[in-house]
């Protein structure tokens, strides 16, 4: 569970500050009409709120809500339709003892979410937009900070890299110094390779496969792989059959170098982790 002891060396995230040696898991809370797992199920507040209420219950560390999907070809939605997605869910989840993310790109929807109490603002542009570090930076929220090639419109057309783990990493390197500049502390900052975002199949397993590089370049490292494409490719199974292949995923990412994995299934992610935990002698547990 996150702490409000400010002092606590960890992840600053608003109101909390998350211990950083056990691995977290971030639940996802789509209020989209078309995300590409779960589209359409949470198209009502309450609907999202009794959600985002389970995943807690069932062992999330944070919860990330997004009211526009960014899957391959997704139509752009407006500033306002996005607040009028998440602004009703952040209300009804902000009494309980969790820190709450809002998956946004646009500085407008960040400033706004903020001044309702957001605790952590996750960009999948790695808040390039103009005016997005601004938006967060007076603030005490986290930023999670991915990269992305190209835009969800193409950006699976045709990805291409030299070398995909550097490049990666030199990127969200210079994403996350650019935050520190804008007056964003380190201790603030997690990033992320961006699974499926302008990459292959062979580009996401390289990715996966070298989490360590990237965690080496000193910041907390968040994958998002649950119930992806690549997954599919795999195992051959729809969205809809890919616990086990996601949780796999969620293990070895974090067996490999990842902190905090961003999931769909919650519980089965949680129990994955907690057998982790147990058999490195994590604190929790004993030795
Ligand atoms: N993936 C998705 C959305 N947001 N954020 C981070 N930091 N990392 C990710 O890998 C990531 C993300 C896509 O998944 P989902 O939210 O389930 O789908 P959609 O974008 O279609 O709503």
């Amino acid at each position: 569970m996150a702490s409000n002891v400010a002092a606590e060396p960890g992840l600053r995230c608003g109101r909390f500050v998350l211990p950083l040696h056990r691995p977290l898991i971030m639940g996802v809370i789509n209020v989209t009409p078309d995300s590409f797992s779960d589209g359409g199920l949470l198209s009502s507040s309450a609907a999202a709120i009794e959600h985002g209420r389970r995943l807690a219950a069932e062992g999330a560390d944070i919860l990330d809500v997004g009211g526009e999907s960014t899957r391959p070809g997704a139509a752009p939605v407006l500033a306002d339709d996005e607040l009028r997605r998440v602004l009703p869910v952040i209300e009804g989840l902000r009494g309980l003892d969790v820190p709450l993310s809002v998956d946004t790109s646009k500085p407008a929807v960040m400033a706004e979410v903020l001044r309702s109490g957001a605790d952590m603002i996750n960009d999948v542009a790695g808040f390039r937009a103009p005016g997005a570090l601004e938006a967060v930076a007076g603030s005490a929220a986290a930023l999670c900070v991915m990269h992305m090639q190209g835009e969800p419109r193409t950006m699976q057309a045709n990805p291409h890299y030299a070398d995909v783990v550097s490049e990666v990493a030199d990127f969200l390197a210079q994403r996350a110094e650019a935050a520190q500049s804008a007056g964003i502390a380190r201790a603030r900052i997690a990033i992320d390779p961006g699974i499926g975002f302008g990459k292959t199949l062979e580009h996401n397993l390289e990715l996966l496969r070298n989490l360590g590089k990237l965690a080496s370049r000193g910041w907390p490292v968040l994958i998002g792989v649950s119930r992806k494409s690549m997954l599919g490719k795999i195992t051959g199974r729809a969205t809809s059959e890919r616990v086990h292949a996601s949780v796999a995923a969620a293990l070895l990412a974090v067996i490999n170098g990842a902190t905090i994995v961003r999931v769909h299934d919650v519980r089965a992610t949680r129990d994955a982790l907690d057998v982790y935990d147990a058999i490195r002698g994590a604190p929790r547990f004993g030795a």
